[in-house]
């Protein structure tokens, strides 16, 4: 764990780009639907034979009472309601285009810009925090850089669902050790090309998004709207619970590079069980370092994976019946966005808080890995 004794660092503006397109369960659920039934008529005498499984049928009903997901963004919506393709559609670009990627991440990185009252210039590290970059190299977060005009350096990192918790922490130690004096933290999420969408266990999941966050010291702060980073706590444990095998290695190997292993697949039920007393014990352990009782926290911005596990987290730290003020909700609009889900909840749900408000900020999920920071309303 870092202190902040010397010297205070802030988050002083935030930012979201949010895709046009909405798929709700209805129609995500008649699509795989559709899908799976044709398949079984398809292999109908391999299914009987006992050669194949059959695809069993997904229920809207079940994805809203299982996770609290309603619908969710997608920056291509299409492809993946199209039973013939089942996957979104993303026209290739050139090298001379900027990349989808950079193009959200810029977005939302200009909106965070502007919160903070911040120009390119004042700026001088960028960092790209989130569960994929499209490729390897160049980095997401250079070409950020170059679009937005901003000297310095910048970087990608991947730490799946704690990317932009990590990111944070990354930028926290780039501010305190002086090696940046204002840096922009982004999570482009995007995550449906990597979702099976022939999985009825899975399908439902993800959504598309971007966040982005401006830190500096408070010397330089002008934004209204700031918190102080209190300090930031990280920790990670090694799970295959959570898991895509996509990577480079593929074209060695001679495998699918494109099979069911190679993307998203998780064993819900034991992540959800494993990884819930984790977080409750990983964000009382962070606050007992400050001398803060969990009851003393106005807002916890949590990871947005399951609604259920999000209770189960609130309820192991402050018993029942806490006002939903207390820990805001996307997941209904936004389903799963990885590691940004929390920045969402964050930049929509902060304005109610007072000069002195503790808030929480906390991922958890692959890894596992679960990274939070402790906030101050200034
Ligand atoms: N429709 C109908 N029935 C279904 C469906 C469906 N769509 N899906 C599953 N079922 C069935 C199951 O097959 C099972 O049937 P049976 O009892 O006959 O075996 C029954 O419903 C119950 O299944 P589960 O026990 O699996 O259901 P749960 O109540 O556990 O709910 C969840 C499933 C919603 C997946 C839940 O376990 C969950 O959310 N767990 C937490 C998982 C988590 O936090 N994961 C982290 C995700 S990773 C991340 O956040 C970001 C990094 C990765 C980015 C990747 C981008 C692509």
């Amino acid at each position: 764990m870092t202190t902040t004794s010397l010297p205070e660092i802030l988050i002083s503006g935030s930012g979201i780009w949010t895709p046009s397109n909405i798929i709700t369960n209805e129609e995500l659920v008649a699509s795989y639907n559709a899908y799976a039934e044709k398949f079984n008529s398809d292999h109908k005498t391999a299914i009987e034979s006992g050669e194949m499984e059959e695809k069993p049928l997904s229920s809207a009903r079940f994805i809203e009472k299982a996770s609290g997901i309603k619908a969710r963004y997608v920056y291509s919506k299409e492809g993946i309601l199209d039973i013939h393709r089942m996957r979104p559609e993303f026209p290739e670009r050139k090298e001379e285009q900027i990349s989808n990627q950079a193009e959200i991440a810029v977005k939302a990185a200009r909106k965070a810009m502007a919160a903070a009252g911040k120009t390119a210039a004042d700026i001088d590290a960028v960092i790209v925090s989130c569960a994929y970059t499209q490729r390897a190299y160049p980095a997401i977060a250079i070409e950020v850089q170059n679009e937005l005009g901003i000297d310095g350096f910048g970087f990608d990192m991947l730490v799946a669902c704690s990317a932009a918790t990590f990111g944070l922490h990354r930028a926290y130690d780039c501010l305190a050790s002086g090696s940046a004096k204002c840096v922009l933290a982004i999570n482009p999420e995007l995550v449906t090309p990597q979702v099976n969408y022939c999985d009825r266990d899975s399908h439902f999941i993800f959504g598309d998004v971007s966040t982005a966050i401006i830190m500096e010291r408070a010397e330089t702060c002008t934004s209204a709207n700031n918190y102080e980073i209190l300090s930031t706590k990280a920790m990670t444990r090694f799970s295959s619970n959570i898991r895509s095998n996509f990577g480079h290695m593929s074209r060695a190997t001679d495998v699918d590079p494109y099979g069911w292993d190679k993307l998203f697949h998780q064993a819900g039920r034991k992540v959800f069980e494993e990884v819930s007393p984790i977080a409750a014990i990983h964000i009382n352990d962070h606050l007992a370092s400050h001398d803060i009782k969990p009851a003393d926290v106005k807002k916890y911005w949590l990871h947005q994976a399951n609604i259920h596990m999000n209770k189960m987290v609130i309820k192991q730290l402050l018993g029942e019946n806490v006002p939903s003020e207390a820990t805001p909700t996307i997941i209904d609009r936004y389903a799963n966005t990885a590691s940004a889900g929390l920045l969402i909840a964050f930049h929509l749900h902060n304005d109610d808080l007072k000069k002195g408000d503790i808030g929480v900020i906390c991922s958890f999920g692959a890894g596992y890995s679960v990274g939070s920071l402790v906030l101050r309303k200034r």
